[in-house]
């Protein structure tokens, strides 16, 4: 996936008229955006398919999926049938689960993101003991694209190392959640990048400021 200034843009908005202003600002300066449930449990998973139709971005569905295998299955078949490019899945449920959503990817030319390690502070309670060997085993199921994050650089390093150069790291927890854009792409291959820039009073001068910070 190519990402436009190496930025992903997060559409949790709960309206879709909300949604479309959003990004008729800010279309010139992104190709790739993030949907996720507060959108597509308001809106319906045809608003993965308007936002398609409308701009043809790159679309990141982010439903962490976490299911046992034949769920999963359907519920990537669902995410691909709308038009999503790519689907976000946990690793903790284990390979045959996250097996399920890369076959199902693969019948439609789509894309798997494994979750590593989450960006929340609730992230040390219990998931930090096993991302990286959730990295490990994405390794070597074959896995090009990795969730880690921004918040904790020393463990989006460790990361990387396990995933190797080769592989597309995206990157969430910038900006509001503390996280430091330009630090965080010494590691990661682009940021998802969420209220910073669809809370902001201006959208586009927040995007242009976060360009321009990572472009130094
Ligand atoms: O570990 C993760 N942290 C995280 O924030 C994995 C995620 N998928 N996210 C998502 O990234 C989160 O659900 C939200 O959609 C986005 C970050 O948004 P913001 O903190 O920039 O507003």
């Amino acid at each position: 996936m190519k990402v436009k200034n190496n930025l992903i843009i997060v559409l949790d908005l709960f309206r879709m008229e909300e949604v479309m202003q959003l990004l008729e600002e800010i279309s010139g300066q992104i190709n790739t955006v993030k949907v996720g449930y507060p959108l597509v449990l308001s809106e319906g998973l045809q608003s993965i398919s308007k936002i398609k139709e409308t701009f043809g971005f790159n679309i990141i569905a982010d439903f962490k999926v976490a299911d046992i295998p034949e769920t999963n299955q359907k519920i990537a078949e669902l995410t691909f049938d709308a038009g999503a490019d790519a689907i976000i899945t946990h690793g903790f449920v284990g390979r045959d689960s996250v097996q399920a959503c890369l076959d199902t990817a693969g019948e439609h030319g789509g894309d798997i993101f494994l979750l590593t390690e989450m960006s929340h502070p609730g992230a040390e309670q219990f998931i930090q003991d096993v991302s990286l060997d959730i990295a490990r085993m994405g390794v070597d199921m074959g896995l090009k694209n990795y969730v880690a994050p921004s918040t904790r650089l020393d463990r989006l390093e460790k990361i990387r190392k396990i995933v190797g150069d080769e592989s597309f790291i995206i990157s969430p927890g910038v900006g509001v959640q503390g996280g430091d854009p330009a630090k965080t792409l010494e590691f990661a291959d682009a940021l998802i990048v969420g209220r910073s820039i669809y809370a902001a009073d201006n959208p586009q001068e927040a995007l242009r400021s976060i360009i321009d910070g990572i472009e130094l």
